[in-house]
């Protein structure tokens, strides 16, 4: 596995990323769907705004465009009080993909993995207060955040155009993420130099992983309507393998990019067994985002992200959870960001005894931090980085937490891709982001 993903940074050595060029880029307005900018595409087949900057390591070989880029966090976390914990932890993901042209369609294929099973499994995730979702030894995780499955991502992708406006775009992955959501926290460029998830990730954006995906699309410049049919059911305890399982839940998705700067969608989806414990309850999610990118300057960008999602379940009934969060990104190596959240967690959320458990609480937190980036170092941009996080408890729940006001903190060691325009190797490919016709492939942060 470990020589699989160093194989891209041999094959780096080999051949220098593209740098491209400065033509003035074409608005969704205007442009044909066979020109769709590769920046576009995010997690799965979510879309960020245009505005994103190009990473990782491009080469070609046998016929094959190839990309490489990845994400990496590893830190020290320690969350306050007596549901609080300390621990060393690494997350993130590496990303191979490749594509080619096969007439009027492109075809890709993914891979996705991810460390966490390896680097945050310890206790059942890494400490995170008010975080829930998900199992450990058979019982609800709280106050950890779960380790992400080994196989992030196993995706072929297919995009046709079928004219100038319209394409038809499919995804069929025995790991990845179904029309659901925003796109997913770990993916998004307002969220890349946060390494901790985000509170309301199991009402927003928590099926990012799902074993057994079919998604079709129709694709225009400027909006995408998909449906998926998968399987909606959370992932088990054992993060190396894949839970395959029959595809028995369906979503929508309507995204739109009205300009390159902007991106945002709606979407629902019914799980009608989405949970290791309570098989037999069925979910239904609401979501809906939108996603600002501002470059800025000389090699900067503000990319903020607001995320409504809700759950409705038969036993529990519904309940919401809000995300505003920001990063700014002054020069490429100073980075500010935030992250501010309210979620309505009940006590059966937060593994809280009798008569705690019926109740609904609202919770929130505002985080801020601090990253620092260096180099880059070839294809690497380390950075170290700082988190502070403070949580806003009612009544209820102080005497659980020890206070209605814990806090949480991490400082870390940031490694991602570099920008590819930034790298300073090759010079003169073509002006246009690339040389498909047809771009489906994903940068992400
Ligand atoms: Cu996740």
């Amino acid at each position: 596995m470990a020589a699989l993903l160093f194989l891209p940074v041999i094959a780096w050595a080999q051949a220098a990323p593209h740098a491209h060029g400065s033509e003035p880029a074409p608005s969704p307005e205007t442009m044909s769907v066979r020109d769709l900018p590769m920046t576009r595409n995010a997690s799965g087949t979510a879309w960020q705004p245009d505005a994103s900057p190009h990473t990782g390591l491009h080469w070609e070989a046998a016929g094959w465009d190839f990309m490489f880029h990845g994400l990496l966090f590893g830190g020290y976390d320690r969350q306050q009080g007596p549901r609080g914990d300390d621990a060393l932890l690494g997350v993130g993901w590496l990303m191979l993909m490749a594509e080619r042209e096969a007439g009027a369609a492109l075809v890709g294929a993914r891979v996705m993995l991810s460390p966490e099973p390896f680097t945050a499994q310890h206790n059942g995730g890494y400490p995170l207060l008010l975080q829930t979702g998900e199992t450990y030894q058979g019982e609800p995780l709280r106050d950890r955040q779960h380790p992400h499955d080994l196989f992030m991502e196993l995706a072929v992708t297919y995009t046709q155009a079928l004219s100038r406006d319209w394409a038809l775009q499919l995804y069929v992955a025995p790991a990845g993420e179904p029309a659901l959501g925003p796109v997913a926290f770990p993916h998004r460029l307002s969220a890349a130099s946060d390494p901790l998830a985000a509170l309301g990730h199991h009402w927003q954006d928590s099926s990012h992983i799902s074993f057994g995906v079919l998604t079709a699309g129709i694709v225009t410049p400027l909006a995408k309507l998909e449906a998926s049919w998968f399987n909606g059911r959370e992932p088990d305890e054992e993060r190396r393998d894949l839970d395959l399982r029959k595809l028995d839940s369906y979503s929508l998705r309507l995204s739109v990019n009205p300009t390159r700067e902007v991106s945002a969608q709606v979407s629902y989806g019914f799980m009608p067994s989405h949970s290791v414990l309570h098989a037999d309850e069925p979910l239904h999610r609401l979501t809906a985002s939108a996603t600002l990118h501002r470059p800025l300057g000389s090699g900067g960008l503000w990319a903020t992200t607001a995320v409504f999602g809700r759950n409705v379940e038969s036993e529990h009934g519904g309940s919401n959870a809000y995300l505003l969060e920001t990063n700014l990104d002054l020069d490429g190596h100073n980075v500010v960001f935030g992250r501010a959240e309210y979620i309505q967690k009940t006590g059966h959320d937060l593994v809280l005894p009798e008569p705690l458990e019926e109740e609904t609480f609202g919770v929130a937190s505002l985080t801020l931090g601090y990253l620092r980036n260096f180099g880059p170092l070839g294809p690497v941009q380390p950075g170290l980085g700082l988190r502070a996080a403070v949580n806003f408890l009612p009544e209820g729940l102080e005497s659980t937490y020890g206070s209605r006001l814990p806090v949480g903190g991490m400082v870390y060691l940031r490694l991602s891709s570099a920008p590819s325009e930034r790298t300073g190797h090759g010079g003169s490919h073509s002006s246009s982001p690339s040389s498909h016709s047809l771009q489906i492939s994903s940068p992400g942060p």
